[in-house]
């Protein structure tokens, strides 16, 4: 019997803001470009950090992308013969990116996207939970935490100096001027409704 691999899952590059999940999904990107695949490559226009047609990580390595307004424009670029497409900031798509991953996966695409799980307040961040649980495989990524060293899977966000505060705007473009990585037990938001009082006895 000759085995017949089908192409076509999904895949998370998931964690807090510096955790270099836009390397790992550049890394990828170039060792499938090694191989020859038909690779296309979105990042949300909302964020405008480096150069248009770029996504560039920290340590600026670059891949080169198209900005697309909204999750549906994907459609008007991906063609038969495209093997991958890659998606970062995913968390800053309209909600139809879900079906629209599963599709192109379901159409033997392989989809490999990055982006943040929760927001600054430690919530889950719009369709990333969604992404996380359809998906093939979900890598989460840590940094390290500013304020103790230890693994950081969260994103504090300053303002003035403090912590943000729970009913503030989730969308906020930036980098280390407002946001650091933190761990959890780091991570301050102001005015966060309590769900648990008291200590363990
Ligand atoms: P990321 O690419 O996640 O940040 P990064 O480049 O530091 O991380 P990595 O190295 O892992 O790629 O970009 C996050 C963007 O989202 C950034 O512009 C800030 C924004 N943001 C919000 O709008 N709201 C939030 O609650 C948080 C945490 C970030
Ligand atoms: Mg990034």
């Amino acid at each position: 019997m000759r085995l017949k691999q089908k192409e076509g899952w999904i895949e998370v590059i998931t964690g807090p803001m510096f955790a270099g999940k836009t390397e790992e999904l550049i890394r990828r990107i170039k060792r499938l470009a090694y191989a020859k695949k038909n690779i296309i490559v979105f990042k949300p226009d909302i964020d405008n950090r480096y150069a248009d047609d770029l996504v560039v990580s920290h340590d600026k390595s670059k891949a080169k992308s198209i900005n697309i307004a909204h999750a549906k424009d994907i459609l008007n670029f991906v063609k038969p013969e495209t093997d991958v497409v890659a998606i970062d900031e995913v968390q800053f798509l309209d909600d139809e990116i879900v079906n629209i991953i599963d599709y192109l996966a379901s159409q033997n695409k392989r989809v490999i996207v990055s982006g943040l799980d929760m927001d600054f307040k430690g919530e889950p961040f719009s369709v990333m939970p969604v992404l996380m649980s359809k998906a093939e495989f979900v890598t989460k990524l840590s940094a390290v935490c500013l304020e103790c060293g230890a693994p950081a899977t969260r994103t504090q966000r300053i303002i003035d100096g403090k912590p943000a505060k729970y009913y503030d705007p989730i969308v906020l473009i930036g980098a280390d001027e407002s946001y650091e990585a933190r761990c959890r037990h780091c991570h301050k938001v102001y005015r966060k409704p309590k769900i648990y009082k008291g200590s363990l006895k």
